[in-house]
């Protein structure tokens, strides 16, 4: 599909990301905490079923006595220990150094060449470098937005909670639901049934029960051969979906590419981007329509920022994956800024959960990315 600019969103007017000097911040230790939080909702896609987050809390110290905080969501509960690990060693590595992300992502990445930044390695360190801009906010005493040049606004948001791989009664009665909580108006499916008619079968049962302006996004995550993907993309086509996600294996960029000029309905992808320099790559192959990143596999607030520039160059509408609670500053500092992501695996354990008013992620007026543990919570779910 091809992108023309007025699909550019113009709720987020583009700006230009400029960043205001705070006072002085030294890095004296960090704190991690591993949490199993039960999900509200089990997400059962294609590829896995989940019903906890395993998340890996970071506290990170200064000697001004400022803390910076962050999650890194792991995927899979074996993975915290080696976030965990990472996180603590690049602590140790950078003690005593001030806190200027761009000065110590370079010392960090010498650090760990041999060792090699890719998976869970870029994850560890993205959850430091974005506790360090939360310290940087709250010792400035400005949302992290205001840090890095935007301001306080609303971030149009879809419900990305459930919707997993099950029967179409239970899928239609959770889309409603799911449209019910904070006035959402979009909500994103997961495909990759056995069949091509099971997977329309169950779009039907959705589409029949909800509002006939609903938007409705679709993830396969990586279900799909090519020709699947380009039989089963063919079909949705007239479906009048938002996107297609992560038909096929993620990074098959120039397959990607084919799909993203086969098909009418945009293909999305973005989530394993593993830096920015896999979105460069990707972005050349012409892979995608629409790039979702990650905070934590695009390189935190710094890769961000890195990434927020590419899809500016590209004119490419840049949406957001999980850790609500930080992207919705970095969307309102995003030039092509389209969707956010909205999932409640973290609010269990925030003193102050992202709120959502009117299908928008309300950024929270307070100093920093606005996390704070709620301590009873933590100690309930520490593992
Ligand atoms: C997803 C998110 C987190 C874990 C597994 C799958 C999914 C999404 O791809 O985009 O929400
Ligand atoms: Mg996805």
């Amino acid at each position: 599909m091809l992108i023309v600019p007025q699909q550019i969103p113009t709720m987020c007017t583009p700006r230009v990301l400029k960043m205001t000097p705070g006072p002085v911040l030294t890095i004296r230790s960090v704190r991690t905490t591993v949490v199993h939080v039960p999900m509200k909702r089990a997400l059962g896609t294609s590829a896995r079923r989940m019903d906890i987050a395993p998340l890996v809390l970071i506290d990170l110290d200064t000697d001004e006595g400022i803390t910076g905080r962050a999650y890194v969501f792991c995927y899979l509960p074996g993975a915290t220990a080696g976030v965990e690990s990472i996180v603590r060693e690049a602590a140790a590595h950078v003690a005593g150094d001030r806190i200027n992300p761009a000065d110590l992502n370079a010392k960090l990445a010498r650090h760990f060449r041999l060792l090699g930044v890719h998976g869970i390695v870029t994850m560890a360190l993205a959850g430091f470098d974005a506790a360090c801009w939360d310290a940087m906010a709250v010792a400035k005493g400005v949302p992290l937005v205001e840090l890095l040049g935007g301001s306080v606004r609303p971030i149009r948001a879809y419900n990305s909670n459930g919707l997993s791989l099950m029967d179409t009664g239970a899928l239609a009665d959770e889309a409603e639901e799911l449209l019910a909580e904070s006035g959402f108006t979009a909500i994103k499916l997961r495909l990759g049934y056995a069949t091509l008619a099971e997977d329309i079968a169950a779009l039907h049962a959705v589409r029949t029960r909800v509002p006939s302006g609903t938007t409705v996004m679709t993830d396969y995550n990586q279900a799909l051969s090519v020709d699947e993907a380009l039989e089963r993309g063919r079909a949705l086509d007239g479906e009048g979906l938002a996107w297609i996600e992560e038909p096929i294996r993620h990074d098959d960029y120039s397959a990607s590419a084919t799909l993203t000029s086969q098909l009418a309905t945009p293909i999305q992808i973005g989530e394993n981007f593993d830096t920015p320099n896999a979105m460069r790559e990707a972005l050349t192959a012409k892979a995608c329509d629409y790039a979702m990143p990650d905070l934590a596999r695009i390189g935190g607030v710094s890769g961000w920022l890195e990434a927020a520039a590419l899809a500016q160059r590209a004119r490419m509408p840049m949406s957001s994956h999980l850790y609500p609670e930080f992207s919705a500053h970095l969307l309102a500092v995003t030039p092509t800024c389209d969707w956010l992501e909205y999932v409640d695996w973290a609010s269990p354990i925030l003193k102050d959960p992202i709120e959502i008013r009117d299908g928008h992620a309300i950024i929270p007026n307070r100093p920093g990315a606005g996390i704070e543990w709620n301590d009873a919570a933590v100690a309930r779910y520490r593992v």
